[in-house]
């Protein structure tokens, strides 16, 4: 293997590149993750075509002999060729759009649908983003720094906000990033649905110790929650 190669995977490997997004745990990450593998899945058939193409008329065209100065007249125009690949790319786009907005409307509506107020059957958690930690206020008022936790199978909404300058809310295993705005309410919400801890982290530079904000999400099953938030 090619030494930069292997490099790459070398590093890949010993920074413990996990690839979070690609290991979805929530309804929402899985839309997410379905729209990354849809466009990837459009970028890799263009990415063969095109390469087989250019190695067959590599192949075929190739110098030789006696064509060596034939070089064959310039085509004025064609114009079934334009209108394929004109045509084609239109296609290709379409298929990415079409879900790509639908999900984004859904998620978008999922968020925002409480914006008047009601939550449906979701339990809040109250976020704020401060340098350098955050805080999750529960529905009975108890609190924890750093330490996110979960029931499975419950629809949350987080309302989120910041002390001081621009947050983000990532975990990557659950959901998108959020922004986390100071004298701003952003919204959130996706639904686990498997237990287990899940890292997450600010996603917006703030500050000199920004790498720190980081947050341990537990998603335990509804009875082990309720344990935890009652205690003291
Ligand atoms: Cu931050």
């Amino acid at each position: 293997m090619n030494k930069r190669v292997l490099s790459f995977f070398v590093i890949a490997f010993l920074t413990g590149c996990q690839m979070r997004v690609l290991n979805p745990k929530s309804d929402t990450a899985d839309t997410l993750t379905n729209l990354i593998y849809l466009s990837f899945g459009i970028m890799m058939l263009v990415l063969i075509i095109v390469f087989v193409l250019f190695v067959y008329f590599l192949r075929k065209f190739r110098e030789k002999g006696e064509a060596k100065f034939n070089i064959p007249p310039d085509e004025k125009e064609n114009k079934w060729l334009e209108i394929t690949w004109t045509i084609v790319p239109v296609l290709l786009l379409a298929i990415l759009a079409v879900p790509t907005v639908k999900a984004t409307y859904d998620l978008t509506s999922k968020v925002s649908g409480s914006a008047g107020g009601s939550k449906g059957d979701a339990m809040i958690v109250e976020v704020v983003g401060q340098q350098y930690n955050w805080k999750f206020t529960y529905e009975n008022g108890k609190e924890s720094y750093d330490e996110l936790v979960l029931p499975v199978d419950q629809e949350v909404q987080f309302r989120l906000t910041s002390n001081d300058v621009i947050h983000s809310f990532w975990i990557p295993n659950l959901s998108g990033k959020i922004d986390v705005l100071p004298g701003k309410v952003t919204k959130l919400s996706f639904k686990p649905r498997v237990e287990g801890a899940y890292q997450g982290k600010c996603a917006e530079f703030c500050g000199a110790e920004h790498t720190l904000m980081r947050f341990e999400t537990k998603v335990m099953s509804q009875e082990s929650f309720e344990n935890w938030v009652q205690e003291e």
